[in-house]
């Protein structure tokens, strides 16, 4: 399969809150070029540069404001004599009585946000959209005949809603991608998440409708981030009632425990029958991802992509976590192997 990659990626680079302090964050450019040189080792396909998109390509799944506010965020905030990256700091939480957007900065990055775990610098829109232009490089790859592309993404993407980052998320790349998909006239799409953390964003974007099924597998969140989503309750509203399926798992879960769970999570994605399946692909379910608590390994991810070959639908992959840099390109590529059937005896 094609792997869709920018090296725009290297311009967004930055700080994230840790222990109390401020550290470099654990997404970090590093982590593309992993992948990538572990795309060309296992020769899994060429490797193409995303198209150009304009903003109305991400409107839909984001809000018009919400992505006008991505794109201009830096210009306003260095335009204050600030040369330090941006930070929320301030957040709209339960019983605050104003629900409108600040007219200054630093109220809507606040408003903007569900944490502080998205920081803007000079380059980060520019890694952003290219970012989301690589998964929608990659529908129109399936739209033309391809049976799988996979979308290099970085930043990623899964964690920002319909009106907010967090979680190292600003596009949602796999919700864009879902909703042109819709757009060019499928019936019917799958977005299944199986990073480590819960798809929120994913979730929140297409909660009340009906022809995007969204299923997360995800550790609990009453002990894991994002802690304000992910439970099994949450199953969608109006139309959507029934089309949001989070399938949460206890910390330390291995193959054992994870592998029946994904195989439940196929067969609701099989009765949704859609045209085509987008996979949230974070690896950061890895034993020794240094920010999760699952325990999968290596070879434990070809496994997964030879599940989800099963489902036989035209299938968009796109990145999203997974933190242990020097394994992230062997287990990210091992579920593409796996997808592909290319599996060492
Ligand atoms: N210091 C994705 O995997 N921070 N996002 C957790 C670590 C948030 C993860 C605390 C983790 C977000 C795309
Ligand atoms: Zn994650």
């Amino acid at each position: 399969m094609q792997t869709i990659y920018s090296s725009d990626h290297r311009l967004h680079h930055g700080v994230e809150l840790k222990d109390g302090a401020v550290s470099d964050s654990f997404e970090k450019p590093a982590r593309a070029e992993t992948v990538l040189k572990q795309v060309q080792a296992a020769g899994l396909g060429d490797v193409v540069a995303p198209h150009a998109y304009d903003h109305a390509s991400y409107v839909g799944a984001h809000s018009e404001r919400y992505v006008g506010f991505l794109a201009s965020a830096w210009d306003e905030w260095s335009a204050t004599g600030r040369s330090c990256q941006a930070l929320p700091l301030v957040w709209p939480v339960r019983g605050l009585p104003s629900t409108a957007m600040p007219q200054f900065i630093d109220g809507k990055l606040g408003f903007f946000s569900m944490d502080a775990g998205s920081p803007i610098n000079a380059g980060t829109w520019k890694a952003v959209s290219a970012s989301a232009n690589s998964a929608l490089t990659g529908i129109d790859l399936l739209s033309r005949g391809e049976k799988a592309a996979f979308a290099l993404c970085r930043p990623p993407g899964h964690h920002a809603g319909r009106e907010y980052m967090g979680g190292y998320c600003y596009l949602n790349n796999a919700a864009i991608a879902a909703q042109r998909c819709i757009e060019q006239g499928a019936k019917r799409v799958a977005v299944l998440d199986v990073d480590f953390h819960h798809g929120n964003g994913t979730q929140d974007i297409f909660y009340d409708r009906n022809d995007v099924l969204f299923v997360s597998i995800h550790g609990e969140p009453s002990v894991s981030f994002p802690y304000f989503s992910g439970f099994s309750d949450e199953r969608g509203i109006g139309e959507g009632e029934g089309f949001n399926l989070n399938m949460p798992l206890p910390k330390g879960t291995d193959m054992d425990g994870y592998e029946p769970v994904l195989q439940h999570a196929c067969s609701a994605i099989g009765r949704h029958a859609p045209d085509a399946l987008v996979v949230s692909l974070g690896v950061d379910t890895f034993e020794g991802d240094p920010i999760s608590h699952f325990r999968l390994r290596t070879p434990d991810y070809l496994r997964v992509g030879e599940l989800l070959a099963s489902l036989k639908v035209p299938t968009l992959f796109v990145m999203e976590g997974g933190y242990m840099v020097d394994e992230i390109g062997v287990n990210a590529v091992n579920v593409l192997l796996g997808f592909e059937g290319r599996i060492q005896a």
